[in-house]
Order: C-alpha cells, then structure tokens, then sequence
C-alpha cells in the first residue's frame, strides 16, 4: 500500500516553493522574499541591520531622529500608527516616542508576517513607552487581507518604512499601496521609506558591499530559506551546494540575490524531483532602488501625493511622507 503524500508545514510555503522551483527546463527558478523570515531568517535580518555595510536601517533611523518632532506635529488629535512589515520595530521606538510626548493618545499597530518578530515588537515598545497602546497582527499584508483599526476620532499615520516595498515589483508595489489607501481617509498619511537608486551620492559598489557583506551574514540569510524547506517540507537541499551571490540589475534599478547551483544536482521537494545546472540560480529576492521622480509617480499611482522627501545626510536613503489624495 502506498501512504498518501503528506503535506508537511504551511501551504502556503509548500505552494510558493513549488510554483517557484518546479518550472520548466531553462526557465528562471525563483523564491518569493518573505519565506527568508522564519525565526532564524528574522534574527538573521536583525543582525544584517548592524552590519558596517548595511547602511540602509542606520540611514533611516538618522532620518527618523531628525524629522521626529516636526512629524509628530503633521496631525493633531489621537493617532493610530499601522505599520505594514513592522519586524522587530527598532526603528519605530523613535517616532512613537515622538508622537507619544505630541498627542493625547496613540495605538500602534504592527502588521508583520514573523508572529515571533511580532511578539518582540509589541513587548519592547510597550516596555519602553508607556503611553503606547500596542495591537499587534500577524498576517501576510501581500497574500491576505488585513484591516486597519481605527477608534473613534483617529488619524492614521501609516508606516511601511525600511525600503521593504523594494522586495516588489513596481506592478505589486502599486497594488500593496493602492490596497493601504483604500483603507485611509482624507487626512491620514504615509511615512514611506526608500532606499535610493546609485549615482553621485552612492557608488553601485556600496550596493554591493550592502548585500554581500564580508562577514558572511547576508549569505547566510539567503541560504537559509533553503534550510526552511529542508525543515519544514522535507526538502533534500544540500545547503552548501549553492552560493550566495549579490547584483545589481541597472535595467529594473534593483539589486538582486540568487543562490547559485555549484554543481549539477537533483533536489526532492514534495515529491517533486528539482533538476539544477551547475551555475544555475534561484532568484530570491529583487530590492528595488528609487529615485525621487520614481517614487513619486508610484505613489500618485496608487491614489497617494507626495508632501516631503526626507534625506539622511550621505543622501542614500529617504523617507517619503505623502497624503491621501
Ligand atoms: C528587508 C527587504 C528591506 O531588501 O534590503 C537585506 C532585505 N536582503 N539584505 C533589503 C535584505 C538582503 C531588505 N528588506
């Protein structure tokens, strides 16, 4: 008698693992970016925000720094922040803060993906500022629908900072914010943060260094979703058989991350026999990079318009605050 096939682990990861490396002979195999954030993956990404090379969380951290006041005083009133990807919310500390000290009441509302990510979030911002009440939502904001709350008499400020609209196509892009202002109101706002394109102020070469640091934690986070399937459908993977490799795509003005087959190799996935060339890659994640023109037409696209551009000082990074339109 043969057992029927068990599905082991969530769907919608045995889903996306299949769709994304069963494909045909010759075709591009690929892995959506938001399977990197298991637990490990997660404590992975926290520790590439420290790395030297990594500027982008110190860039907007030093933006958040600057501008917290000033934006706090944008609305007036209750506010409720929703933060779409929140993670572990590091960077969001100092803008409750500020909006803490500016106004009578605020909810902070994390939507992540990462219940354990989550969990951190809400425990430290509650532990740290008092006067923030804290609703946390786990849900996947691409895949699956979500509701922002709002009380009564709230503004909405909504956060989707740490450049995390990059991981999209501009297509998608417009669709996740399109989707976030059919639940805003005249009035609300957008603090969107984006890491900007090369060019005078920043080489393709810090590009570069950001995602394929020395220290070898960026490779580590890619190979793990590997190890996430091992784990969780019962893959074969043999992880050191793929190398991590870091581009930049300057026809789509994206970097890119691929974990490249070192030699030829048959890999079982779901009962599903997976053919590697030597060479042969898996693209895992595409990190868009904007220009202030750029962004602006993304957001017009999706129903926002642009109030202020803020830089940090290498002029690498930026947070955008737009209003509904
Ligand atoms: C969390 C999507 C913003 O694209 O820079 C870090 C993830 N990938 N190093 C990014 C990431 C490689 C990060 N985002």
């Amino acid at each position: 008698m043969i057992a029927e096939a068990v599905v082991v682990g969530d769907e919608a990861v045995s889903r996306a693992a299949v769709d994304g490396l069963c494909v045909r002979a010759g075709r591009q195999k690929s892995l959506p970016p938001w399977l990197f954030y298991d637990e490990r993956g997660s404590q992975l990404f926290e520790a590439i925000t420290d790395l030297p090379e990594y500027y982008l969380t110190r860039a907007e951290r030093s933006i958040f720094v600057e501008h917290a006041a000033e934006l706090a005083e944008t609305m007036d009133g209750p506010v409720t922040i929703a933060e779409l990807g929140a993670g572990s919310a590091s960077k969001t500390g100092v803008l409750l803060r500020a909006f803490a000290a500016a106004q009578r009441e605020v909810l902070y509302q994390p939507i992540d993906i990462s219940p354990t990510a989550l969990a951190e979030a809400a425990a430290s911002i509650a532990a740290e500022i008092a006067d923030v009440r804290v609703a946390a939502q786990v849900a996947n904001y691409i895949t699956e629908p979500y509701t922002i709350e709002r009380p009564d008499g709230h503004g909405v400020l909504a956060l989707y900072i740490g450049s995390s609209i990059g991981n999209f196509s501009p297509r998608e892009a417009e669709g996740i914010l399109r989707n976030l202002c059919g639940q805003l109101r005249e009035g609300d706002t957008l603090l969107l943060g984006v890491d900007l394109a090369p060019g005078e102020h920043k080489p393709v070469a810090d590009l570069l260094a950001a995602y394929d640091d020395a220290a070898g934690v960026t490779a580590e986070f890619n190979r793990n979703v590997l190890v996430r399937l091992n784990r969780e459908l019962g893959a074969d993977f043999a992880v050191e058989g793929f190398a991590h490799r870091a581009r930049w795509n300057a026809a789509c003005s994206r970097m890119e991350m691929h974990l490249e087959s070192l030699r030829a190799q048959t890999v079982t996935l779901a009962g599903k026999a997976v053919v590697f060339a030597e060479g042969e890659t898996i693209h895992t994640e595409n990190s868009h990079k904007f220009t202030e023109a750029g962004v602006t037409a993304l957001l017009a696209s999706a129903g926002f318009a642009v109030d202020r551009v803020l830089r940090d000082a290498s002029r690498r990074f930026a947070v955008v605050l737009a209003a509904v339109r």
